[in-house]
């Protein structure tokens, strides 16, 4: 039983026709699918019915995030598991969510709704599967990353939360920084995948979505996705540069309403047994943005 890797993010949007404009046109998503409150979309190597679920709410934020589980009878184990921690679970039925079988939803320590779900609509990436060509078409618009690759929420208490993905859910740590009193401020987690995160925890507050990452497959594509943002009058964040954690180089930067990308690409192979690297707070910077080694408070304090 475990948990295979980041699936969807669902989030809340007052603008969907804005926000479907910039994640088609400067992202270069996919639009897989729109009904009259709700945006689905994918990137082009992604072979789910969707990656990103945007609704039209007043109020921009996260509804839930979903990571995939790899067989069917985990989702008991997990509402078994879940529920003896303490977490009530609930399930959503098959034929309720677009895209997907039935799902197990709960709230994690730090406040997020999280789904599990093993039965996804497998629409298959924009290559096929006969003689498929190695790259999507060239004229695809905007950055047009193949894949969604991990995200990072808030906790109040990353310790607690870490225990939970840790001990309850089965990730796997990889990284963690730690303050002068050895308490986590933040973790690193990786599901069955070999990247240093599908998910990670950062101290902030509870309920709170810092970013999602979209994969991009080397350092000039990041410099290309830097001149579509600039060249789109994209708000950019931090980069083009590497973070010391995960070793990846990254832009950070906001979506027309707010929410923080992410585009990344390098890190290191991760194997079930590699060893926890830890980062100390006194060189946080760096860990954080290895060349600037900076904590930047805006970093740190804008969240979703
Ligand atoms: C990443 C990453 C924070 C660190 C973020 C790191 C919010 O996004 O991909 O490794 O402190
Ligand atoms: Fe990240």
């Amino acid at each position: 039983m475990g948990i295979l890797r980041l699936a969807h993010v669902d989030v809340r949007t007052p603008d969907l026709d804005l926000s479907t404009a910039y994640y088609t046109e400067v992202m270069g998503l996919q639009q897989v699918m729109r009904t009259d409150d709700a945006v689905y979309l994918k990137c082009w190597d992604e072979e789910d019915h969707h990656s990103l679920r945007m609704r039209y709410h007043p109020r921009t934020g996260m509804d839930s995030f979903t990571f995939r589980v790899e067989a069917e009878d985990d989702l008991a184990d997990f509402e078994n598991r879940v529920e003896a921690y303490g977490c009530p679970t609930s399930r959503v039925s098959r034929g309720e969510a677009v895209g997907q079988g039935e799902s197990l939803r709960f709230e994690v320590p730090s406040g997020q709704v999280m789904e599990l779900v093993w039965d996804i609509e497998k629409t298959g990436n924009l290559l096929g599967k006969r003689n498929p060509s190695p790259t999507p078409p060239p004229d695809l618009p905007g950055i047009a990353p193949p894949r969604m690759d991990h995200m990072l929420v808030n906790a109040e208490e990353v310790a607690e939360s870490a225990k939970f993905f840790i001990d309850v859910l089965g990730l796997r740590m990889t990284e963690q920084v730690l303050d002068g009193n050895g308490h986590q401020l933040g973790v690193w987690l990786a599901g069955r995948t070999n990247s240093p995160h599908d998910i990670a925890i950062v101290n902030g507050p509870n309920g709170a979505l810092h970013h999602w990452a979209y994969w991009l497959d080397d350092w000039d594509h990041i410099r290309q996705a830097a001149d579509t943002l600039a060249y789109n009058g994209v708000q950019i964040d931090q980069g083009p540069t590497r973070h010391g954690v995960t070793r990846g180089n990254t832009i950070y930067f906001f979506d027309p309403l707010g929410i923080r990308n992410e585009v990344f690409t390098g890190g290191y192979w991760v194997d079930p047994d590699t060893e926890i690297l830890t980062w100390t707070e006194d060189n946080f910077g760096k860990g954080l943005f290895y060349y600037e080694n900076v904590v930047s408070q805006r970093f740190l304090r804008m969240h979703t």
